[in-house]
């Protein structure tokens, strides 16, 4: 820690001169966002915006923290959670490459774009607001549809080409360290693209004074005080894509592989050992006189590992662990068609097929006489099958007026067979022996319910954009959106908290209980985005300000086990086991963001860009405040470009969590600021990015990154102390480099 104030130093002292010894004639890459122009209003980051982010960060999701309305559930390394305008995970539509990707882990480890690395990033479009139906299905809130970049043909004449890129990075805290390859040969008509990626990091420390559980003398792998149990990860990212193009006709192929040795969590009771993904994405892309033919067919494998990894324990007894095992499968084609109806009319169609096979079960423990003979079988033969059609018809009524209808169903069958506990067998005495009786008496009542549910969900969007003038854009519109209940959501069975707490994908380290009779979630949304801008885009300004209420909401009542019954009066100050129930939420809200330059002079161009999001969630049946949502928060960017520089300085600023759900006795936050520094230069094929983030080692609590559990015996639900948050990182300096050949 000594050696990092006088490293910092030394890259301040440098910068100035570094900046000056620039030859400025020199070609910049020129670095812009790119903005959607088309309804609705969509925010992009492109492969541009992620390179200046990637060497700070192995999380594709992290890469939209820029992104107005979008805020993080903390999770593993690589793995948060991104929420939109309050609505989270499952309630949000995220593709990758065209594919509806599911978490198969009962605590989301795999979110999709978990298994997108951010230098194999070709764009990730944000639909925050109102989003169109042919973007959506089977979620309430916004849209992310992240793709891989494109793939390259040979231009006429020009025969074959081969290019690549090759790039590394290092951070100083946790000593995380990866690197990406990827080659592309190409000839006019035939692509070919290798893209591979690894990332690894030790535990991150925290900034300032955290204490973790050994320094406050909780039993436990013992670690040095600052660092923050189970936050170390390693992962590796391969994808092989071929590409034919003959006249308008695109036919692509890719194929992905991913392996992930271990990725600890400091939120949840387990830590992922390994997570194993194939899948296989084909595409056909086809423009006609009339408009645009897309089809798309994939297959995705998932073999994911759970159990305690090193800094955490198991004193039950001294049992070697518990192993947990994910296996899931999914097939998803779809079809869309983009028809020019005439000059003024599109009219896009489109249905989607997807079939999820699910099981989850956690094998006995040799020795063990809570953990067998049997292996306990959480969701066992899970289906979770999809199917949609919509129609969406944009049309422009006049040069100023634009508008979008969009109507869509979606029918979603679930089910999942009979189950059984570890031991069926009845042990009246001990703690574990309650926890055997309730494994029999609930898995018993699980096998007698009616597990088979069938959903007919409806969307419908409305949406209109009015451009006021060269300089300003308003947008209006209102949907419907309804969400079917995920597999765990409805089938996770046993009371006992031993077995509740490792469903969990909130990071709450509180238990769940699914609930089969859950009906989907419907959302009724209202949403506008004023947009000023210079005709140019030179310096702009918009607001969006939004209200959704959701009926059947899915959240969560405390339990008792014991009696089967909603608990009453709730435990407080504790973890606590709580089972999925339909109540009924409003979530409201503002983001604000803006840009504008500050004047250029001899040593370049200054520019100043801005972002506040505000949301507040409630739970009307209960009046709770809704779970981890993100409190006031900005963030202020000073901006600088000098010749092939392109530097920032960044304050972050984010207020206090007072306003937190009492049911799920989530834990307050203090506010905070943070600091942190960004440069990079650019010659025609090379790149180099380094900076710090947190520049003060600010001790910080993540707001939205759930309760530490990242030490010790997490196995027991109150065997680790209750209302300490997973702290952030400190200090962090990095660097990374980039070559393109
Ligand atoms: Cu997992």
């Amino acid at each position: 820690m000594s050696r990092k104030p006088t490293i910092l130093a030394a890259v301040l002292a440098a910068l100035p001169f570094s900046i000056l010894a620039a030859d400025p004639t020199l070609a910049p890459v020129v670095v812009t966002a790119s903005k959607e122009q088309a309804p609705p209003l969509a925010t992009t980051i492109d492969a541009a915006d992620a390179q200046t982010l990637r060497a700070a960060t192995s999380d594709t999701a992290s890469l939209l923290r820029d992104v107005p309305g979008v805020s993080l559930y903390g999770a593993g390394g690589v793995s948060s959670l991104p929420a939109i305008h309050g609505l989270a995970d499952d309630r949000l539509r995220i593709k990758v490459d065209g594919m509806d990707l599911i978490a198969s882990c009962p605590n989301h480890m795999n979110p999709a774009l978990s298994y997108l690395d951010p230098s194999n990033v070709g764009s990730l479009k944000v639909y925050a607001g109102i989003t169109p139906v042919s973007l959506g299905g089977d979620s309430i809130g916004g849209t992310i549809i992240a793709d891989t970049p494109a793939p390259t043909f040979a231009a006429p004449g020009q025969g074959s080409l081969f290019k690549g890129e090759a790039g590394a990075f290092y951070r100083s805290n946790g000593n995380a360290k990866g690197a990406n390859l990827s080659a592309t040969y190409a000839t006019e008509s035939f692509s070919m693209t290798y893209s591979g990626a690894t990332a690894e990091s030790e535990n991150y420390d925290a900034g300032g004074d955290f204490k973790n559980f050994t320094a406050t003398g909780r039993p436990g792998h013992a670690l040095p005080r600052d660092e923050v149990g189970s936050t170390a990860y390693e992962t590796r990212n391969h994808t092989l894509g071929f590409a034919f193009k003959g006249g308008n006709h695109l036919f692509e192929a890719k194929l992905g592989y991913q392996d992930v040795p271990y990725q600890l969590y400091p939120n949840q009771r387990m830590d992922m050992l390994d997570n194993e993904q194939t899948r296989l994405n084909l595409r056909y892309l086809g423009q006609f006189d009339w408009g645009k033919l897309e089809a798309r067919a994939y297959y995705e494998k998932v073999d994911h590992f759970m159990d305690f990894g090193d800094d955490k324990q198991v004193l039950y007894g001294g049992l070697p662990g518990m192993p947990m095992k994910t296996e899931g499968k999914t097939n998803g084609a779809s079809v869309k068609a983009d028809i020019a109806l005439t000059q003024q009319d599109l009219l896009r169609v489109g249905g989607e097929f997807q079939r999820y096979r699910l099981d989850d079960w956690w094998p006995p423990v040799v020795g063990s006489m809570g953990m067998g003979p049997n292996t306990f079988l959480n969701i066992n033969d899970g289906e979770r099958d999809r199917t949609a059609l919509f129609g969406e018809w944009e049309k422009r009524l006049s040069p100023q007026w634009l508008t979008l209808l969009g109507i869509r169903y979606e029918r979603v069958s679930t089910d999942a067979g009979p189950v059984h506990g570890y031991n069926t067998a009845y042990f009246p005495t001990s703690i574990i022996g309650m926890d055997m009786m309730s494994q029999k008496r609930d898995a018993s009542n699980f096998n007698n319910s009616d597990r088979s549910q069938t959903d007919n969900n409806l969307d419908l969007t409305a949406l209109a954009r009015y451009t006021v003038s060269a300089n300003g854009d308003i947008e209006v519109g209102v949907a419907r959106k309804v969400r079917s209940p995920n597999l765990y959501e409805r089938y996770s069975w046993s009371t006992a908290g031993m077995m509740a707490i490792m469903n969990n994908y909130v990071g709450d380290g509180n238990g769940y209980l699914g609930n089969p009779d859950l009906k989907p979630e419907k959302a009724y949304t209202v949403s506008s985005t004023f947009d000023w801008h210079a005709a140019e885009r030179d310096w702009e300004f918009k607001a969006t300000p939004y209200y959704t209420r959701v009926n059947d909401y899915i959240d969560a009542v405390q339990w008792n086990g014991a009696t089967n019954v909603a608990r009453n009066p709730q435990l407080a100050n504790q973890f606590t086991v709580l089972k999925y129930a339909n109540q009924s939420a409003r979530l409201y809200g503002l983001d604000l963001s803006g840009k504008m330059p500050l004047g250029r002079s001899g040593i370049g161009a200054f520019g100043f860009k801005g972002l506040l999001n505000y949301t507040d969630g409630e739970n009307r049946d209960t009046g709770n405040d809704l779970y981890n949502i993100m409190p006031l928060n900005a963030r202020l960017t000073l901006t600088h470009q000098y010749g092939g520089w392109d530097n920032a300085v960044e304050l972050v600023m984010v207020k206090s969590k007072n306003d937190v759900s009492d049911v799920r006795n989530e834990i307050k936050t203090s506010g905070y600021g943070l600091i942190n520094l960004r440069a990079s230069h650019s010659w025609q094929q090379a790149r180099v990015d380094f900076g710090i983030e947190n520049l003060f080692d600010k001790r910080y609590d993540l707001p939205t990154g759930g309760a530490y559990t990242g030490q010790g015996t997490t196995m027991g639900i109150n065997s680790i102390p209750w209302g300490i948050a997973v702290p952030g990182m400190g200090r962090s300096i990095y660097a990374g480099v980039n070559y393109k050949f």
